[in-house]
C-alpha cells in the first residue's frame, strides 16, 4: 500500500467515525426530545357527580370533558385513604399511608423518602408543582415549586416558593386563588422551563374544597336554576353501623354560617368585598326574611342549594383554567407529546346521605375522577372500568418516562391500561384504610375491601361491620352483614381483606397519631416548617 492510499484510508476512517458519533448523538437527542411530558392536573375534593363527562345533571365542565372525549375516562379510580394530605403522600410515594408515614392530616410529610418526582428529576425531567401541596414540609424533587401554605384561602393567597438565591420565601398575592394557580402554571410553561428537556408538571388546585368561595365572575351564576337533590339527602342511616349516624358532616346540622355565606369573608380587599356583598346580600336577605316560616325540610333544601351551587361555581373556575392550559399546549405544539391527566385527591358528598365532606369508604368519596389524554397512545373516547387507584400514579408516571419502577412501590403502572391492554392478572379487589379519628367531621377509623360488586367495611375501634351489594344497592343504604344469604360473599371478601393486609404489610396497631401531631406542632413552633 502506498503512503497516499494509507492516508486516504485514515481520513475516510476518521470521517466515518465522526459521522457515526454525530448519528448516535442525533438519535440520542431525538429520543430525549421524544420523551413525553406529563401534566398532572389535580383538584381538591372534586367528585364525579360534578364533572359532566361522568354526570351531566348538575353542571357542564367542557374542558374536563374534552380530556374524556380525546382520551380515557376511568370509572373506578379508588383512593386508598380518602383525605387530602394522605392522598397526596400516596401519590408522591406510590405507597400506602402506613408506609409513607402520612396517614392523617396535621402531621409533616417526610420529604427525605423516595418520591416519584425525585426519580424523574434524576432521569432528566424538569419537575414543577404549583398550587395546593398540603404536606407541610417544603417540596423536594422539584426544580420549581410555588405552593399554598396549608389549605390556603380562596382569595389573596400567600404562597411559598424559592427565590433566585435558592432561599424559600413566602410571597403575597391579590386575586382569586384558582386563577392565580393557573397563571403561575402557564407562566412556568411559557417562560421558565427549558424547552429542550421533557417535563412533569403538577398543576394543583385548592378548589372546590370547603368553604366553596366562588370567583367574582361566578358569584351569581346558577342563581336562577334549581340543582337536583340526591335521593339520599334525607338518609336516616337505618341498617348502617353506628359510625354513619355519629359523624359531624350533615348539611342539616354541621354547616356553619361561613360555609353558607351568611357571614362575610375575612381576607378580602374592599373591591372584592363589595362584589361579594352585591351578590350575596340580596340572596341572604331573601332567605333570612323567609327562614322563620320555613319547615326544617325546607331549610335543609335551602342549605343544600346554597352549598352545592357554591361548590359548582368553584369547579367552574377549575374547568376554565384547564381550558387555558389545554389551549396553550395546542398553541405551543406540545399537545401531541404530552400526557394530560386529571384527578382529585378523593371524591365527595354532594348531599348524598345528607352529607358534605369525604373520608368514608362509601362510593362517593372512595372514587375520584380520573381522565387521561395522550394523542396517539390513548384511544379517544375510551372508558375503563378496571379497579385503578391513586396508589398507581407514581409508577405510571415513571413508566411513561421510561424509568425503572422501584420494587418497594405498592401500586401498578397504568400504562398498559392506557394503551388499551389491561393485564390479565390486574387487581380484582382493593384495600382502603381511613385513620383520622378523633378528627374533623368525626368519621370512625375503618378499613375494608371491595371488588366493585360488593364491599366489606370494618370499623375496628367500634368492632362493627358493614356489607353492601353495590350492584343491587349503589347508594349503599342496606347493610347486609347479618344477612345469611351473604355468608359466602363475606367469607370470600374476608379472605381478600386478609391477603391484601398481608401483601401491603399493614401493621396490626395504628401509630400514636396524637403523639405524631404533637411532635409536628413542636417542629412548627421551633420554626422548622
Ligand atoms: C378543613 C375543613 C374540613 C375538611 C378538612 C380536611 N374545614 O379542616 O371540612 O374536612 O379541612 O380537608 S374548614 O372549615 O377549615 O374548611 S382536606 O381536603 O384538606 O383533607
Ligand atoms: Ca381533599
Amino acid at each position: 500500500m502506498t503512503q497516499l492510499t494509507c492516508s486516504i484510508q485514515k481520513s475516510l476512517m476518521r470521517f466515518l467515525n465522526i459521522a457515526l458519533i454525530l448519528l448516535i448523538g442525533c438519535a440520542a437527542s431525538f429520543a430525549q426530545s421524544k420523551r413525553p411530558n406529563i401534566v398532572f392536573i389535580f383538584s381538591d375534593d372534586h367528585c364525579q357527580q360534578a364533572l359532566s363527562a361522568y354526570d351531566p345533571s348538575r353542571m357542564t365542565t367542557p374542558h374536563m370533558d374534552r380530556l374524556a372525549k380525546e382520551g380515557m375516562r376511568f370509572d373506578r379510580c379508588y383512593v386508598t385513604n380518602g383525605i387530602c394530605g394522605p392522598s397526596r403522600a400516596v401519590i408522591q410515594t406510590g405507597k400506602h399511608s402506613h408506609l409513607n408515614g402520612f396517614a392523617v392530616n396535621g402531621i409533616i410529610f417526610n420529604g427525605d423518602q423516595q418520591t416519584f418526582p425525585k426519580l424523574l428529576q434524576k432521569a432528566g425531567y424538569q419537575t414543577a408543582v404549583v398550587g395546593k401541596w398540603h404536606l407541610a414540609s417544603t417540596p423536594q424533587g422539584y426544580d420549581y415549586f410555588d405552593v399554598l401554605i396549608g389549605q390556603g384561602p380562596y382569595y389573596n393567597p400567600p404562597m411559598k416558593t424559592m427565590n433566585a438565591n435558592g432561599e424559600v420565601v413566602v410571597r403575597e398575592h391579590t386575586g382569586y386563588t384558582t386563577e392565580i394557580i393557573t397563571e403561575k402554571t402557564l407562566n412556568w410553561l411559557k417562560n421558565d422551563r427549558d424547552e429542550n428537556e421533557p417535563f412533569m408538571l403538577m398543576y394543583q388546585h385548592k378548589a372546590p374544597h370547603r368553604n366553596w368561595e366562588p370567583a367574582p365572575k361566578y358569584l351569581t351564576w346558577l342563581d336562577d336554576v334549581t340543582i337536583p337533590e340526591p335521593d339520599t339527602l334525607f338518609d336516616d342511616y337505618a341498617t348502617r353501623a353506628s359510625p354513619a349516624s355519629n359523624q359531624a358532616m350533615e348539611i342539616k346540622t354541621h354547616m356553619n354560617d361561613r360555609d353558607l355565606k351568611l357571614t362575610q369573608p375575612r381576607n378580602f380587599t374592599p373591591e372584592q368585598l363589595a362584589q361579594w356583598n352585591a351578590a350575596y346580600g340580596p340572596k341572604n336577605e331573601a332567605y333570612l326574611n323567609a327562614k322563620d316560616i320555613m319547615s326544617e325540610k325546607e331549610i335543609i333544601q335551602w342549605k343544600y342549594q346554597r352549598y352545592v351551587k357554591d361548590y359548582l361555581r368553584c369547579v367552574k373556575s377549575v374547568d376554565d383554567g384547564i381550558g387555558e392550559v389545554l389551549d396553550y399546549l395546542d398553541e405551543a405544539g406540545l399537545a401531541e407529546n404530552t400526557i394530560v391527566i386529571y384527578a382529585s385527591d378523593q371524591g365527595w358528598y354532594l348531599g348524598e346521605h345528607g352529607w358534605f365532606d369525604k373520608r368514608w369508604m362509601y362510593e362517593e368519596s372512595l372514587k375520584t375522577p380520573l381522565l387521561a389524554r395522550w394523542p396517539g397512545v390513548i384511544e379517544a373516547g375510551s372508558v375503563n372500568n378496571d379497579i385503578v387507584s391513586n396508589l398507581d400514579f407514581a409508577q405510571t408516571f415513571l413508566d411513561i418516562a421510561g424509568q425503572n419502577i422501584p420494587g418497594d412501590m405498592q401500586g401498578e403502572s397504568l400504562l398498559p391500561i392506557l394503551k388499551g391492554n389491561t393485564p390479565r392478572d390486574w387487581r380484582k379487589s382493593f384495600y382502603y384504610h381511613y385513620y383520622e379519628f378523633p378528627g374533623g367531621h368525626s368519621v370512625a377509623r375503618h378499613y375494608g375491601v371491595t371488588n366493585g360488586k360488593h364491599k366489606l367495611i370494618y370499623y375496628y375501634q367500634n368492632d362493627e361491620w358493614e356489607l353492601f351489594d353495590i350492584e343491587k344497592d349503589p347508594s349503599e343504604l342496606n347493610n347486609l352483614h347479618a344477612n345469611p344469604e351473604y355468608a359466602g360473599v363475606i367469607k370470600s371478601l374476608s379472605k381478600d381483606l386478609n391477603r391484601l393486609r398481608k401483601q401491603y404489610q399493614v401493621p396490626e396497631e395504628d401509630p400514636d397519631f396524637q403523639k405524631l401531631k404533637e411532635e409536628s406542632r413542636e417542629r412548627r413552633r421551633r420554626g422548622e416548617i
